[in-house]
């Protein structure tokens, strides 16, 4: 499997926490480069737009309200099988099921207060990657 990249949030939660650099420190060790990171605070625009695949969830409005309610870390990761191998450090989407020594199980609160979020394929990262950084703010 190739190098490959993928898009992260470290969430309102985690940022609330002072979780940016324990959270950055696991991605790390896990193999993975950080390489583009900025902290900002999302607008509902962004964030309906981001979660857009889910607005006829139930949870739908709570999980808008939940990523604009404080500031986020957006970055790009890079390694080997970027996008499984984040999905694999960050743990089942509920803590409750999330894997010794993951992120989720290490640090989030509830399904939905889950401290972080990983895109889901390879094509997802792309299109998650274009809506928060230009090519030249990524540096690998
Ligand atoms: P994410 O997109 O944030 O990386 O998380 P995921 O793939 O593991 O989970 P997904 O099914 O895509 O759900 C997106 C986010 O919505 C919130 N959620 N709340 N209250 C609920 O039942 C519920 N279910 C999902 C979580 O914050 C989840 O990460
Ligand atoms: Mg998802």
């Amino acid at each position: 499997m190739a190098v490959q990249r993928t898009f992260s949030i470290i969430k309102p939660d985690a940022t609330n926490r002072n979780l940016t650099g324990a959270i950055n420190a696991v991605i790390e060790k896990a193999g993975l480069r950080i390489i583009a990171q900025r902290r900002i605070q999302m607008s509902q625009a962004q964030a309906e737009e981001f979660y857009g695949v889910h607005k006829e969830r139930p949870f739908f409005g709570e999980l808008v309200e939940f990523m604009t309610s404080a500031p986020v870390v957006v970055q790009v990761l890079e390694g080997e099988n970027g996008v499984a191998a984040y999905r694999d450090v960050m743990g089942a989407t509920n803590p409750a099921d999330a894997a010794d020594g993951t992120i989720r199980k290490l640090f989030a609160l509830s399904i939905g207060e889950n401290s972080v979020h990983g895109s889901d394929s390879a094509e997802n990262a792309e299109i998650e990657i274009a809506q928060f950084f230009t090519a030249d703010q990524i540096v690998g």
